[in-house]
């Protein structure tokens, strides 16, 4: 190899290290600084439904559920577990504060539940009351993370 195109190589690979350290430097401002951003923006309006004339009790979907993919580590729905009473809270709203879409839907049986199609939107909500006490287990068919409990006692 020649002196001279030794040299054109040496100045190729050059380009080609600085074009790489500018690319990472890039995603890191703007690719990753824009999701942290966003995350911090996605502050919304989302408002729990009236609740009249019982009183209810209200199921979060947080903001990041989607994120909520194993199902042996659980998140999504806060509180997970709810407890409520017959004639007292047994109205549950569940209120999404999330940017995706989620269902709240039972393991087992189709009784009750929300559309699953598409499901809750963002700052949508879903209200069901239980009229028999039990427990009624749910999760999100879009998140295996998401799973939820409701204890209806008499
Ligand atoms: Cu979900």
């Amino acid at each position: 190899m020649s002196k001279s195109s030794s040299t054109a190589v040496g100045v190729i690979v050059a380009v080609l290290i600085i074009g790489a350290i500018a690319s990472i430097g890039y995603y890191q401002v703007v690719v990753v600084g824009s999701k942290a951003s966003s995350t911090t923006s996605t502050t919304t309006s989302t408002t729990q439904a009236a609740c009249t004339p019982t009183t209810c009790a209200y199921v979060n979907i947080s903001a990041g559920a989607s994120g909520c993919t194993n199902a042996s580590d659980p998140c999504g729905f806060s509180p997970a577990t709810i407890t409520v009473v017959l004639g007292v809270n047994n109205t549950v709203i569940w209120t999404n504060y999330d940017a995706a879409v989620h269902t709240v839907t039972p393991v087992t049986g189709s009784a009750w539940g929300s559309s699953e199609d598409p499901g809750i939107m963002p700052n949508g909500n879903y209200t069901y009351t239980f009229s028999s006490a039990g427990t009624y287990n749910y999760h999100c068919i879009y998140h295996a993370g998401m799973l939820g409990e409701v204890i209806v006692k008499s």
